[in-house]
């Protein structure tokens, strides 16, 4: 679908007819901000993010203009956004799900271009022909895209049998931490813990946790889908796979929430269908209902990914708090009886440490050759997020997963006042995700497992 957009927006520079795709509504002169950002560079080409955000009265209709001053430097196609070249003036204009702009709300744009000579610099960036203010950052010096990052190097991922595979079809283990809630801890998602997460961790995926309910998504649909997809595009600038979480928790019953799941995954899938490094999870921790009713729920939202998306991975949430089951005194077997109607899945599964012992690893060991599993949450302590670290433990889970190349997330990337959270209190209020200071037992743990090198084959 985008792809088409873009070709439209292409042959419509080419015959003439940008001036058909001019906004028909003007907005009041307050302002606009512009947060360019260049995802990846290659030799003579580009990828960008444009995030423009209303500082003015609430538009129905828009279209941002920047300049790309170099001759040598063009725009070559976009995506959310009707996007066109006439001289130097690259036009965006909002499409259906993005042209009604409240004041303070955002949409995500993205381009490629290519050049010759100097890196490109677009600028005199304007929204209705009112200038922008805001950053452009400079092209970063190791792009996620390149060599050597785990996007970079795994591409697009599928999965094969029961497990997880590469371009290359060979199966690899992803290892990341999750964020808290993104409702509560949004401060600890900047560039420089992100930074740090996949320079100083090594990790391979950022798992985001948006809540649906405790004041999260259901409170804002396209606010927190907005940062859903800043997030996606900060992990993808650093070569990290991004999973979509969509946390639901209380209700535990799916379905309390399937109608805001489609609409949410149909706007996410259809932003992000061009990028490798997203994964769909679309229920984080079913509880108190059948794993019939879960198999409904994922039935009637998987398609409307693949409508938008049809080569991501996605990942169903298992009966009792995604436990395969075991914490309601069921087991994996409900699971391998009746699957979901659908191709390239995987099952979720959540263990906290200091809770979930030798009972729950036998039914993993079990179901991992039957299953596509992803551990796509745990942590080193109790199922509250709290209390003491379980070392002995966590190292045997780590330990099984490894041998079983299940991927897995850590609950959490955050400096919660909670056992679970791996950096100190307070420390996102600072600049150090670096240092071995700022960790708490568990993020020095789950650190020291993650920020190993990962060996995925690549023939
Ligand atoms: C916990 C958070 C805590 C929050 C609580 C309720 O750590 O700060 O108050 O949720 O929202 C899960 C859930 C995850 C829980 C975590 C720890 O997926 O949302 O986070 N946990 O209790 N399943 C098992 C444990």
């Amino acid at each position: 679908m985008k792809r088409i957009a873009a070709l439209l927006a292409t042959c419509a520079t080419v015959l003439g007819l940008t001036a058909l795709l001019s906004p028909q509504t003007a907005m009041a002169a307050t302002g606009c901000k512009v947060d360019y950002t260049v995802t990846s560079q290659w030799q003579g080409g580009f990828q960008a993010g444009v995030k423009v955000t209303n500082l003015g009265a609430p538009v129905t209709g828009w279209t941002l203009k920047f300049a790309l001053p170099d001759a040598g430097q063009k725009f070559v196609q976009g995506w959310n956004a009707t996007w066109a070249q006439s001289g130097s003036t690259v036009s965006a204009t909002g499409v259906d799900w993005n042209r009604t702009l409240a004041t303070g709300a955002s949409a995500d744009l993205g381009f490629m271009g290519s050049f010759t000579g100097a890196n490109p610099k677009p600028s005199a960036f304007t929204l209705n022909g009112v200038a922008c203010t805001g950053s452009t950052d400079e092209p970063p010096t190791d792009p996620g895209q390149g060599n050597g990052t785990p996007v970079g190097v795994n591409g697009q991922l599928h999965v094969c049998g029961v497990n997880l595979c590469n371009q290359y079809n060979r199966p690899i283990q992803l290892r990341g931490m999750s964020t808290h809630g993104i409702q509560w801890f949004g401060k600890c998602y900047n560039s420089a813990s992100l930074d740090a997460l996949a320079k100083d961790w090594k990790a391979d995926l950022l798992r985001i946790a948006m809540y649906v309910q405790e004041g999260g998504y259901e409170t804002d649909p396209a606010g927190f889908t907005s940062r859903v997809n800043g997030l996606v595009d900060q992990a993808e600038a650093r070569g990290m796979y991004a999973l979509i979480d969509f946390h639901t928790l209380t209700p535990g019953d799916p379905n309390y929430n399937l109608d805001r799941a489609k609409t949410f995954f149909a706007s996410v899938a259809a932003r992000n269908a061009a990028k490798k490094n997203v994964i769909y999870e679309i229920a984080n921790e079913p509880n108190g209902v059948s794993w019939s009713a879960i198999k409904t729920y994922a039935e009637q939202v998987i398609p409307v990914i693949r409508a938008a998306d049809p080569d991501a991975v996605i990942i169903v949430g298992t009966r009792g708090w995604s436990s395969l089951g075991v914490s309601d005194g069921s087991n994996e077997t409900e699971v391998v009886n009746n699957p979901v109607n659908a191709t390239n899945i995987m099952y979720t599964f959540h263990f906290y440490a200091a809770s979930h012992k030798d009972a729950y690893r036998s039914a993993v060991s079990r179901a991992a050759s039957k299953l596509p599993l992803f551990v796509t949450e745990f942590g080193t302590v109790s199922a509250t997020g709290g209390g003491a670290m379980d070392q002995a433990s966590t190292t045997a889970w780590l330990d099984l997963l490894d041998q079983l190349k299940i991927s897995y997330a850590n609950w959490t990337y955050s400096d919660a006042d909670e056992s679970s959270a791996a950096f100190k209190p307070g420390t996102c209020d600072g600049g150090d995700y670096s240092g071995s200071g700022v960790l708490t037992p568990s993020g020095a743990l789950v650190k020291s497992r993650i920020s190993t090198p990962d060996s995925f084959p690549t023939s």
